[in-house]
């Protein structure tokens, strides 16, 4: 039995030491580098290449590297008696809501416009928000979603969420499914914390845009494909949104040329409102890799047809 880890663009030795240091009976191997194909029956998986996954015979597991699936279920190569989880972690959440609040306090106290004012010699004092007049409107409230939520709310935040189902939330207004348009009513910042699925893709567009409470501000640490790119531009330069923090694009990295870059009012960050921890992913791969060797349930499985 072997695990092989697959993540061209990722520095992988760290979580092959994480991995060993709880096992070191444990055959761990980092892609493109194995001896046998048939050995591996659990395979980890980050921005892999297409249709790689199919040529494992005795793959009964594979495991995102991080949270989101998509790349996972995108793919059609992998066999469906194949199970696929995924990471919940605390680190993640916790870096979550440090990013959310932190781009939060962003906006309201306008750090990108002191931050430009600095660069051009400028004392100016721009009129900002309280958190009493700004409400957080946070779309998924699962595992990260949920958690950040409930946080922001212990910070004295006023925050809407929505979700499939509606969710009890300590402080938290939920919204259900069809309530997004008074949940979006309600929120100026809208903070994307979904999975991306074929009910999500292309969700931030400017029809959502439109009915978001003002001033509105986004935030997308979901996915890039969440975002209607072309819509957002046109929200910001129309006065419908005042301001973006996006953590997530469509193409990574974003290419030079792309238009966000000579947009002042988008923050860009390149994907890292949240980054694993090798040490919590080894611990959570080899309780699910007991569990796959003891013939029981594995943990932090995806539901293929919901897509998260
Ligand atoms: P979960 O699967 O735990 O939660 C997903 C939430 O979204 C649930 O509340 C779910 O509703 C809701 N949801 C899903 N589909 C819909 C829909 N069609 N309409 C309304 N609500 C919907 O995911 P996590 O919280 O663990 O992570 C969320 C996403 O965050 C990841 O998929 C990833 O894309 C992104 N992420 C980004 C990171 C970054 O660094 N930028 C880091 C980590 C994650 P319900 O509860 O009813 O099922
Ligand atoms: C993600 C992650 O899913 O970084 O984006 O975990």
């Amino acid at each position: 039995m072997s695990i092989l880890l697959i993540a061209p663009d990722r520095e992988m030795q760290s979580f092959r030491k994480a991995l060993k240091s709880l096992d070191p009976n444990l055959d761990v191997e980092i892609w493109p580098d194995f001896a046998n194909k048939e050995r591996i029956n659990l395979v980890v998986a980050w921005n892999h290449p297409e249709n790689l996954l199919g040529q494992f015979p005795n793959l009964k597991v594979v495991s995102s590297l991080g949270s989101g699936v998509d790349h996972l279920m995108d793919d059609s190569s992998i066999p469906e008696d194949v199970t696929i989880t995924r990471l919940v972690s605390p680190s993640l959440k916790t870096q979550m809501v440090d990013y959310v609040e932190m781009s939060c306090f962003n906006i309201i106290r306008k750090t990108p416009e002191y931050y430009r004012q600095r660069q051009k010699g400028i004392w100016k004092v721009l009129a900002h928000h309280s958190k009493e007049e700004i409400s957080v409107g946070i779309l998924g409230l699962g595992e990260i979603g949920g958690y950040t939520a409930e946080k922001l709310a212990a910070n004295r935040w006023q925050v809407n969420g929505w979700s499939r189902s509606p969710k009890k939330l300590e402080g938290v207004k939920s919204y259900s499914k069809k309530e997004l348009a008074s949940f979006l009513k309600a929120s100026n910042i809208v903070v994307c914390m979904l999975p991306l699925t074929g009910q999500t893709d292309g969700i931030l567009d400017l029809e959502l845009f439109k009915q978001m409470k003002k001033p509105g501000f986004l935030i997308n640490t979901g996915r890039g494909r969440h975002l209607v790119e072309e819509d957002l531009i046109y929200a910001l330069d129309a006065g419908i949104l005042e301001a973006a923090v996006l953590d997530v694009f469509e193409k990574v990295p974003l290419p030079g040329t792309h238009p966000f870059w000579n947009r002042p009012r988008i923050t860009i960050t390149p994907h890292v409102a949240a980054i694993t921890d090798p040490n919590e992913l080894a611990q959570q791969l080899i309780d699910n890799y007991k569990r796959l060797s003891s013939g029981m349930e594995l943990a932090h499985t995806v539901n293929r047809e919901d897509g998260y």
